[in-house]
């Protein structure tokens, strides 16, 4: 710990203002990309517009700031504004350059900078806005001080010009204006809900900001969401539960510091049996958790048992609620805030500074204290829910321990439905979990029977028991399905035992494909979580048309791909209407019909040279279509699962199975929407 506190220092002292001494160029950067933002795909792309919004927020949490606004605008380009202090642009000490110009051309120059500003920057998603610079083709920053507008661009991160004052501003602040480079990233194109996904989350967590976000990529399809929580984690945590009941009427709070950390939580207790938990370190989400999520169970278990034993609810002198008790049911967020945090995991998503483990124990503990003596009606609901959840417990370990002495599992032979394959070597094995007899077949015979493995599933396991082991076991789909796995279940999982390294799942681009997936994510979420962790368990990605010139084949896979393969080709959608309706045409209007045909025999040479299949099924494809398109090795598409997008489908599992009806309702409607080609 001594020594941990001289490291500190000794760093400290390095970057004080007047010596900074790593001063680097962003060479490094477009080196190796992925150091900096993990990735060049999707998610790295995405990651630019964290950055340059994180620096907005810590303007906002020094208390400069109240909004920040983010533009996804035309040609690619992104624009983060926020209304703080604006960044400096007087001349540096050191570099003798504007600060601007240093900050925006120089690595790890984020750390220390001009007076008491800047602190958590950097240590957010922790790289700076010098990556963004170096990483776009071209950057503008517009400063708005002492009431003049200042201006410098950039390209591939080095300045185009000095920073420059190009007319009068009134107010202050700083916007952003950045164009990726597509030379670096895979994918150029943000997608506009994980955007607004995003932000709403950051907007939670930082209580009392307004985010306000435009696509104004297209403008005639503008839109734009505004967010502002005032309630902080307190509302996040609302909105979590509004498909739930809640237990208790008052929804937890606290938000204190100590030694630098700062430490906010937010609890409600639902009447469902699952537990909901969220942990953040400086906005970013720990789906793993870590010391901040062990200092917060910790004391929970530990109050809420001190409570029911003073107020008699723990009838038996030895009884005590478990871990697992207290959490049933619970919603929660835990966000700290700390100076330098460490991640670890695999997915470095889970924090590991061991020092805040006791002051969240310590703060939440005396928290909760005094919210159970002023709150006695939410006490006994909670306490109630605990028991409750102790007791079922109670049955069902009972229950399971009967169904598995039975043996439910144990010493069955492999299903009769699973076709196996040759190889007895788990590394090279893979089975496809397949939606319908149908497309098993197909699937049965495109395979490499060698190393590939089918295994068919009807479609009426959706409505399966949710939590209860030994209904589940009781299903015969999904009782075949861990049999085939070989790993067990329960108590008795080993994942020593897993007899293929890869478990595809393998279903139709529609509503009930959708639904099974969905399904099977949360099974394998809730009881098999180490096989997503350890990257076993995969998504099959089969194309969803087939476009045909002459001896020309071509698989597509999504809609924008289809986009400009029609525009390549100068095809209308009226074209692909004729041709899915051609057995439905009674069904159109006479103006209708006229409008088709009409198109259709304009479009008729076309239409010959270029035929396009939309596959509504996986069984529209023959045995080697399918072989070719999803499950050669050499060609495939395959999407490996990770926990949080289990964590995701658990959730709409849960909005599609869960006992209320009016937002499964509202859920398909607004996915109808956004979904074409839905099969309802
Ligand atoms: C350090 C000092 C000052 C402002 C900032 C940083 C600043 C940085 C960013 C990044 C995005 N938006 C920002 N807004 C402000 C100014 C200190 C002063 O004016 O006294």
């Amino acid at each position: 710990m001594a020594t941990e506190d001289k490291k500190k220092k000794t760093k400290e002292q390095a970057y004080g203002a007047e010596q900074i001494t790593v001063l680097e160029g962003l060479d490094p950067v477009r080196k190796r990309p992925g150091m900096y933002i993990g990735n060049t795909a999707s998610a790295g792309l995405h990651h630019l517009i964290w950055e340059v919004v994180d620096n907005g927020i810590d303007e906002a949490m020094a208390g400069h700031a109240d909004t920040i606004e983010v533009r996804l605008l035309p040609e690619g380009k992104v624009s983060v504004s926020d209304n703080g202090r604006g960044i400096p642009v007087d001349t540096h000490k050191v570099t003798k350059k504007s600060a601007l110009e240093t900050v925006m051309t120089t690595l790890h120059a984020g750390g220390k900078f001009g007076d008491g500003g800047y602190k958590v920057s950097g240590g957010l998603h922790g790289v700076g806005v010098s990556v963004v610079n170096a990483l776009s083709v071209w950057m503008r920053s517009e400063i708005k001080r002492d009431g003049k507008l200042w201006v410098q661009e950039y390209k591939i991160g080095k300045p185009v010009s000095a920073v420059k004052a190009v007319g009068k501003a009134t107010g202050t602040g700083t916007t952003q204006i950045f164009l990726p480079d597509p030379t670096i990233f895979t994918v150029t194109e943000f997608d506009w809900d994980i955007v607004v996904e995003h932000l709403r989350q950051q907007a939670y967590l930082t209580k009392g900001i307004k985010i306000n976000i435009f696509d104004d990529r297209v403008a005639t399809a503008a839109q734009s969401y505004k967010y502002y929580f005032e309630g902080g984690i307190a509302s996040y945590i609302k909105h979590l539960n509004h498909n739930n009941e809640a237990k208790q009427e008052k929804v937890f709070y606290v938000n204190k510091e100590k030694d630098n950390i700062n430490v906010e939580i937010a609890f409600q207790y639902t009447t469902d049996f699952r537990e909901m938990m969220y942990a953040f370190a400086n906005n970013i989400h720990n789906p793993e958790g870590g010391s901040h999520l062990v200092g917060f169970k910790a004391a929970l278990t530990r109050v809420l048992n001190k409570y029911a034993r003073k107020n008699n609810f723990l009838k038996e002198k030895d009884q005590n609620l478990t871990s697992d008790d207290v959490r049933e049911g619970l919603t929660a967020i835990v966000s700290v805030k700390l100076p330098e945090p460490q991640f670890e995991g695999q997915t470095k998503a889970k924090l590991g500074n061991v020092e805040v483990r006791p002051i969240v124990e310590m703060i939440f503990a005396d928290a909760l204290d005094i919210f159970l003596e002023e709150n006695p009606r939410d006490a006994k609901e909670i306490l109630a829910k605990c028991l409750l959840a102790a007791a079922a417990r109670a049955a069902a370990r009972s229950a399971r321990e009967t169904v598995l002495r039975k043996g439910a599992l144990d010493g069955l032979t492999l299903p009769g439905k699973l076709s196996d394959c040759s190889s007895r070597d788990p590394k090279e094995s893979e089975i496809y979990i397949v939606e319908g007899d149908s497309a098993g077949g197909s699937a049965k015979q495109g395979r490499d029977r060698r190393f590939q493995a089918i295994l068919p599933l009807r479609g009426k396991i959706l409505n399966v028991e949710r939590a209860r082991l030994d209904k589940m076991l009781a299903n015969n789909e999904i009782k075949s399905l861990i049999i085939a796995l070989g790993t067990n279940i329960g108590e008795q999982f080993n994942l020593e035992n897993l007899r293929y390294a890869r478990v595809i799942i393998m279903t139709d681009a529609d509503v009930d494909g959708a639904h099974i997936r969905t399904l099977l994510l949360t099974l394998f979420y809730r009881h098999f979580p180490e096989l997503i962790r350890n990257g076993h368990i995969y998504v099959a990605q089969p194309p969803l048309f087939r476009v045909q010139q002459g001896k020309d084949i071509q698989y597509v896979f999504n809609e924008a791909e289809l986009e400009n393969i029609k525009k390549k080709y100068n095809i209308k959608d009226l074209d692909l209407l004729t041709a899915e309706t051609e057995n439905q045409s009674e069904e159109n209007t006479q103006a209708d019909q006229e409008e088709i045909e009409e198109v259709a025999s304009a479009n008729v040479k076309k239409l010959a040279k270029v035929n396009i299949q939309h596959y509504k099924g996986l069984g529209e494809m023959n045995p080697s279509q399918l072989w070719e398109t999803t499950m050669d090795p050499q060609t495939r598409l395959m999407k490996v699962v990770t926990i949080q997008e289990a964590a995701k489908a658990d959730e709409t599992f849960e909005i599609l199975m869960g006992a209320e009806v009016a937002p499964r309702k509202k859920f398909i409607q607004t996915r109808a929407k956004s979904v074409q080609n839905l099969d309802i």
